[in-house]
């Protein structure tokens, strides 16, 4: 280990061997020995998370409708010294986990705009945190090639200019470029060490020795390999939390997940839900620092208290989650709190639990929408969930554990049925659907449509997001190819993916200009670019997301599938149809318990009148 004093010693010596650089430029004081950074667009949080997501999935030449929305949103605050008043949680660890060696004078973090403050000679690592630094990962790559023929979407672009400038700096020759975070993989798996200038990726977390060990290394000038794994800590106490103010304000709350879907990346991690007074500490953190918004970073929120005990990880522990959260969102300062990702079938085991949840979080949830919302400000809670494909044969293959405690073969129930108790409590999920899986037939893919044409059926909403498969790295599908661009999906996928897009826009379509608008500018992207870039199988999708001619006269030509009605397992059908030893773990207040499980089953008073006053709700904004 690198002793602090010694680090120190290190840092004056290097100062005096290269004081100037080749450049003759001199940051105050040499520059910093550690230099953290991360993209800008990985880093803003001033403009809400659906910025960053955009950022992540739209081209470069779309940027001007970004800055139109956000004209300020590449104004970010620093504190008085230049650094970063915020960072994204995985910089804010690793700065943690390298305070156990170094100086906090040592080390700084920054914006990428603000390096040349820093980098100097004294400097010998800049590390970097990525969350998506080419975007090849799913969800973003497939609409900047929808949108463009570039494989690059903006957070794409900011990302390259930030190792362009490190690449750069008159002192490059004398600290090493170390990157880490989730998308790391993607340099190594494109192979872009020496086009962006990296000399090391480490996969893993920055709480393990390893990570200790990499930067001895570093600042003692030895070779590199070109990629290193960090351990992941396999305990709760082992999980730092930092006490500087993180982007969004998140901090972790699990770590895995235990579905075991075969592409997912973060269920590869050990099962861990962090204890509650680690978690108040760093929201408090975060507030004292001039947050107000929290968010709670998952997998699945549902798995939080209810890891490593008695009951299976998917019966959600109601009053310790309901615990946490009232906690945190009455923590004096916190404005806002989001929610991150979760599954469905919590909805359907425990709907007693949504209904308390959302009486806690909806006053704090920053997210509006008037035409869905039944609270009196319309506030929305928007988690992000899974629900991949609606066919089950697919399902089987490659999440076949997604719906416990219920079987998979009732997936699309599930989901209906847990859509229509998040839409009941004011909760309308993101949810993120794979297309051009490796196998997917047509039949798949009808299967899809038919389940998100039956939820316009039933008045249910959720923003529905489909991504062309990823092949993830270490994932267990890995070495799988499915769809890899656009031009070589098929008409039904092409469907699914613009009947998404179709659902979604229905939300935002009430104005009577709006339908209009919305006609005329496909068609006209279509004339203009869509048309050469997408090739015909895109055709009669985009007519369809137009809205000319109407959905029954494209499939009365035979150009389009129109989902067939389905007929999904009621709650108290999937409860029937579960293993008897599950049965113990529901919680009787739910009702729809069997007559033979000899516990009460009482449903909710207000339940049938919540279900009615939602149906005709929904009904009414999507007619
Ligand atoms: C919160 C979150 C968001 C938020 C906020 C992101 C932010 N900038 O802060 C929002 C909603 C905006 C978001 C957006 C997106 N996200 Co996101 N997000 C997450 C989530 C839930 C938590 C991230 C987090 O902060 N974790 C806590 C920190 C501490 O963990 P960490 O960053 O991994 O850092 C640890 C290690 O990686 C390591 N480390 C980190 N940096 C470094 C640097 C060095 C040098 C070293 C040595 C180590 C190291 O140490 C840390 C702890 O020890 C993760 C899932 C997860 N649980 O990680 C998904 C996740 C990272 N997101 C993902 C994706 C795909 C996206 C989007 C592309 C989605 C989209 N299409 O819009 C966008 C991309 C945004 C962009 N700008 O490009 C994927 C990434 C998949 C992949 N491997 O490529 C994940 C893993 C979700 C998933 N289930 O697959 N996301
Ligand atoms: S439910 Fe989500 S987080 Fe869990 S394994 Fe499946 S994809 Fe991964």
């Amino acid at each position: 280990m690198q002793p602090a004093t010694e680090t120190e010693a290190l840092h004056r010596n290097r100062a005096s061997e290269n004081a100037t650089g080749s450049a003759g430029y001199a940051p105050a004081g040499g520059g910093k020995l550690i230099v953290l950074t991360a993209p800008l667009t990985e880093s803003i949080d001033h403009a809400g998370y659906f910025i960053q997501m955009a950022l992540a999935s739209l081209p470069q030449w779309l940027e001007f409708v970004l800055n139109k929305k956000y004209p300020k949103w590449r104004e970010v605050e620093r504190n008085e010294d230049g650094s970063a008043r915020y960072m994204p949680a995985g910089v804010r660890v690793l700065e943690k986990s390298l305070l156990r060696e170094y100086l906090a004078d040592d080390m700084v973090a920054c914006f990428p705009d603000d390096l040349d403050k820093f980098i100097g000679p004294n400097t010998r690592v800049v590390a970097v945190s990525t969350h998506n630094p080419l975007g090849v990962t799913f969800a973003a790559g497939v609409y900047t090639s929808i949108y463009g023929s570039s494989k690059a979407p903006l957070n794409s672009i900011y990302s390259r200019a930030m190792f362009d400038k490190i690449r750069s700096s008159p002192y490059r020759k004398n600290f090493k470029v170390v990157v880490g975070g989730s998308g790391g993989w993607q340099i190594t798996q494109t192979n872009t060490f020496e086009e962006l200038g990296v000399d090391c990726v480490a996969e893993g977390r920055s709480e393990s020795a390893d990570t200790l060990a990499l930067f001895q290394k570093v600042i003692a000038g030895e070779t590199l390999p070109r990629k290193i794994n960090l351990a992941h800590p396999t305990s709760r106490d082992a999980i730092l939390f930092p006490d500087k103010r993180t982007t969004f304000g998140v901090v972790e709350m699990t770590t895995g997940c235990g579905r075991r879907c075969q592409f997912c990346v973060p269920d590869l991690n050990p099962q861990i839900d962090m204890p509650k007074a680690r978690i108040m500490d760093a929201v408090r953190a975060n507030v004292r620092q001039g947050n107000k918004v929290i968010s709670l970073a998952t997998e699945d929120m549902f798995i939080w208290g209810q890891v490593h005990t008695d009951t299976p990880f998917f019966f959600p522990n109601r009053e310790a989650l309901v615990d946490l959260y009232t906690e945190i969102v009455n923590t004096p300062g916190v404005e806002h709190h989001l929610l991150s990702h979760c599954t469905m079938a919590p909805f359907v085991v425990d709907p007693e639990l949504i209904r308390q949840l959302s009486e806690v979080l909806l006053p704090k949830s920053p997210m509006h929408l008037p035409l869905l919302s039944s609270h009196p400000q319309k506030k929305a809670l928007i988690p992000l969930i899974g629900l991949e494909t609606g066919s089950v044969r697919m399902a089987r293959q490659i999440m076949p554990s997604k719906a416990v405690p219920f079987s998979i073969d009732d997936w699309p129930s599930i989901v209906l049925e847990g859509l229509r108790v998040a839409n009941q409590n004011n909760w309308f999920p993101m949810m993120t659907l794979m297309v051009g899986n490796p196998g997917e037939t047509d039949h798949d893919v009808q299967e899809t449509l038919d389940l998100v044409y039956e939820m316009e059926r039933r008045g249910l909403f959720a923003f529905l997001i489909p991504s062309i498969f990823t092949p993830l790295h270490d994932t267990r599908m890995e070495h799988q190819t499915g769809v890899t661009h656009t031009r070589q999906l098929r008409p039904l996928q092409w469907q699914l993916m613009m009947k998404c897009w179709k659902h979604n826009s229905r939300p935002g379509q009430y104005s009577w200009w709006g339908p209009i608008a919305w006609r005329v500018g496909s068609l006209f992207m279509w004339l203009y670019r869509l048309r050469k870039l997408n090739g015909p199988n895109f055709t009669w999708a985009l007519m369809m997301f137009a809205g000319v001619p109407p959905e029954r006269i494209l499939q009365s030509i035979g150009k389009i599938h129109v989902g067939k009605p389905l007929v999904p397992k009621s709650r108290r059908e999937l409860i029937a149809s579960l293993r008897p030893n599950f049965l113990e773990h529901l919680r009787a207040d739910n009702g729809d318990l069997p007559e033979s499980s000899g516990r009460s089953a009482g449903g909710h008073p207000d339940q049938s009148r919540l279900n009615f006053e939602t149906e005709a709700r929904t009904l009414k904004v999507l007619s």
